[in-house]
């Protein structure tokens, strides 16, 4: 396969057409603290299993990546040690008693060389992967991402990883705006709630793909054979 050459993929609400070579996978956010039994997302009394059914597509589908020599970026939502790039309202949003920051099962929730801030071994970044850290929800807020893209000539991105509405739409509408095609594989996203993963998706490619394209990792697998 030429991986500079235009291939195009099953998807809704049309084909997405992309060129490998300049297409990277973005997973986002597969984080320990959201996926690992007895981790943050757990603590708050979420269902793990609606994320982890995640792992092995997302594992699958890197491996291609990787095995095909394509660009991976990783990224992690969470917080500087001193939380200053934590704002006020996210620390109290919620009113639980533990929040961003303080001590949970897996270290400081969400800060920055806790363990539970790090991805998951299944999917670990190898080395030239670049790993972003954002404060935030989107990965191009107050992140190098753009950045990283333009010094890459990454121009298209298959997005992955949790939670299905928050991070993954958020970036998506963040990288939408910046000019970039957005594929989302249905089985390697994930939401806590299966309704609100149904309806992020469904917002995705609704209006002609107002925010992209959705399809499912069977299809990229086939076309990158
Ligand atoms: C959340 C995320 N849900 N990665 N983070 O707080 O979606």
């Amino acid at each position: 396969m030429n991986l500079n050459e235009k291939i195009t993929v099953d998807a809704e609400p049309y084909p997405f057409e992309f060129v490998p070579a300049t297409c990277a996978l973005l997973i986002i956010d597969m984080q320990r603290d959201f996926l690992e039994p007895g981790g943050f997302g757990e603590m708050l009394g979420n269902d793990i299993s609606q994320l982890r059914r995640t792992i092995e597509p997302n594992k699958i589908l890197l491996a291609a990546w990787r095995t095909n020599g394509l660009q991976v970026l990783h990224t992690r939502e969470g917080h500087r040690p001193d939380l200053g790039c934590l704002p006020p309202v996210k620390k109290i949003r919620g009113r639980s008693p533990t929040t961003i920051g303080d001590v949970g099962p897996m270290g400081r929730i969400l800060v920055r060389g806790e363990a539970g801030h790090d991805i998951i071994p299944e999917l670990y970044p190898v080395f030239g992967e670049a790993v972003i850290d954002k404060p935030g929800k989107g990965a191009f807020w107050s992140t190098d991402l753009h950045a990283i893209m333009q010094n890459r000539g990454i121009k298209q991105l298959i997005v992955t990883g949790v939670t299905t509405e928050v991070c993954v739409n958020t970036t998506v509408r963040e990288a939408n705006d910046r000019g970039y095609d957005c594929l989302v594989p249905e089985d390697c996203v994930g939401s806590y709630f299966p309704e609100f993963h149904d309806m992020g998706l469904k917002m995705i490619k609704a209006q002609g793909g107002i925010f992209g394209w959705v399809s499912h990792s069977e299809k990229i697998l086939t076309v990158l054979k």
